[in-house]
């Protein structure tokens, strides 16, 4: 765990000035029905301390026989001491964007909290179009504050720069995890809201447009609550036979095209979805020799991205968050002479941007839970229905890539499902945006290849063995059309493992 003891914060002489409260005092400045719109981006930077707290007063609330329930802004999931804490004490009105906690996900999927989903480059400026009502309360962590209202953020930025402007309340959640020589990290930057907007003028990931620190009325700042917490990260599996396999087969595919040269030799910035998937291609990319160091323009750095610094496999990495373990952290803080100029975190409205993925010409590379034939890809709702995590930022890279790619096993659940299915159950990417599907199986190049074309390529290449027939007999019986279905058994193959359990049994 990380030990820093905070020597020499930046504004030790005003810290002391600060209105310095418990948990308890804060979660008392929220009341009931309140929108909340917290910092970070995944646990990295999530507040820790406050939603005990809030728990807590929402117990005593119901038990008095009065509702205590919140709506809740975030930049993306977050850790268990906020999503799981809130969702366990019923205390969500709403959520929005993406979550991944267990206990989040199981209320939304009982109807419990009302969820939406939304791309994450778009919850910032939705906000502030007035969309989604007012935000009463920002709940910040920070490695460091003053009483002139600047705040120095940590490993997340999220949403955080909107909701704070456009909350009436901040709490500060000051974590001394957090050495104040990181100032400098974070590139505050804020568009202007139509019709003003002007171009975000960013050329390459390390480019730097806007603030280090963020600056509020401080006026609005109700008190600072003092933590020593490490972000809720876990360390992902090694890679196994299968995330290997895919790894591999996605190294390979962007080699190819280098010598190709449909990419440029110099190769262009990466994006990469997080999960073990994730990590097992940026490691297969570290592991290439035919693969040039690279910058990356993403979402969440990830322990892999740090590993791959250091390796000299990756140059610079432009990102919202750094999801990474406390020893990654560590490793970090401890070389940031190192690290200083090789990393950037930036608000999500930026890091996700569409007008920069398709300026810089990002390679974006991300999960599907499941894709059809024909190259539509389902990354949220598990059998068409439950929701499990949410688009996250795969629409902002995918829609406006370079090269889209999309990974996943070609199966799940020990191969009673098939992830390539006759017809997606829900569809968050459509075949107009995937351009490659890549499992352990292969690579399906869909570039130029009507939808027939790329149902064959599909089903040669990626699906399991002990599917391939089965898809085949699916395109057999359709009846012509530019894009063949059959709608009364597109999904029969879902509803066959919703009646017995494995899709291997389907007729058709
Ligand atoms: O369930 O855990 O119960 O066994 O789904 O599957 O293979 O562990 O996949 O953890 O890499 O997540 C798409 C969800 C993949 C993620 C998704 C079951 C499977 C398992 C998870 P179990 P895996 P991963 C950056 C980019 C959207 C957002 C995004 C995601 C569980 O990558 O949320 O890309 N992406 N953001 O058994 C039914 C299928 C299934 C299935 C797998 N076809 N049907 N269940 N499972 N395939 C991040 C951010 O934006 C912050």
């Amino acid at each position: 765990m990380l030990n820093f003891v905070p020597l020499h914060r930046f504004f030790q002489d005003s810290i002391m000035s600060l209105n310095f409260i418990t948990a308890q005092e804060a979660a008392s400045v929220i009341k009931n029905n309140d929108n909340v719109g917290f910092s970070g981006f995944t646990p990295a930077g999530a507040p820790k301390v406050l939603a005990q707290a809030l728990a807590e007063k929402a117990q005593a609330e119901k038990q008095a026989g009065r509702e205590f329930k919140i709506g809740m802004f975030t930049g993306a999931s977050t850790g268990d001491s906020l999503d799981g804490v809130l969702a366990r004490a019923e205390a969500i009105k709403f959520r929005t964007p993406y979550q991944s906690n267990s206990d989040m996900r199981s209320c939304i999927n009982k109807g419990g909290i009302s969820y939406f989903d939304l791309h994450l480059s778009q919850i910032a400026q939705e906000l502030r179009y007035g969309y989604y009502g007012k935000v009463q309360v920002a709940v910040i962590e920070a490695a460091d504050v003053n009483d002139k209202g600047e705040i120095l953020l940590t490993t997340g930025v999220g949403i955080t720069p909107t909701v704070a402007h456009m909350a009436d309340k901040i709490i500060i959640e000051l974590n001394s995890q957090h050495p104040a020589y990181i100032n400098g990290l974070h590139d505050l930057y804020e568009p202007a809201d139509p019709p003003y907007r002007r171009e975000i003028q960013i050329y390459k990931p390390s480019d730097r447009i806007g603030e280090t620190l963020l600056k509020v009325d401080p006026s609005k700042i109700v008190g600072v609550v003092k933590t020593h917490l490490p972000d809720e990260v876990k360390a992902f599996a090694e890679p196994d036979e299968t995330t290997k396999c895919i790894g591999d087969r996605v190294a390979g595919f962007l080699v190819s095209e280098m010598k190709a040269g449909r990419i440029p030799a110099s190769f262009l910035p990466l994006q990469s979805g997080v999960g073990n998937i994730a990590n097992a291609v940026l490691g297969s990319l570290g592991a290439s020799p035919d693969i040039p160091a690279f910058e990356m323009f993403t979402e969440v750095i990830q322990d892999s991205v740090i590993e791959m610094m250091q390796s000299g496999n990756v140059k610079f990495a432009s990102g919202c968050s750094l999801t990474i373990t406390p020893s990654a952290l560590d490793s970090i803080y401890r070389n940031w002479d190192f690290f200083k100029n090789k990393l950037v975190l930036r608000p999500q409205e930026i890091s996700n941007s569409p007008e920069l993925a398709r300026r810089m010409g990002l390679i974006t590379m991300n999960t599907a839970l499941e894709a059809d034939i024909f190259g539509n890809v389902n990354s949220t709702h598990v059998l068409g229905t439950k929701m499990m995590n949410g688009i996250g930022g795969s629409g902002d890279f995918t829609r406006n890539s370079y090269l889209s790619i999309f990974t996943c096993p070609s199966t799940a659940k020990g191969g009673k499902i098939s992830a390539l299915v006759p017809m997606v159950s829900h569809t968050d990417h459509s075949e107009h945006s995937v351009k490659i599907l890549i499992t352990e199986q292969g690579v399906a190049d869909l570039r130029g290849k009507s939808p027939l074309q790329k149902a064959h390529t599909i089903i040669e290449n990626c699906v399991h063995p002990d599917y391939k027939q089965m898809l085949t007999d699916y395109l057999k019986q359709t009846k012509g059309g530019c894009t063949p279905h059959s709608l009364g058994k597109c999904f029969n193959m879902h509803q066959e493992f919703l009646d017995s359990g494995d899709m291997r049994n389907t007729k058709w």
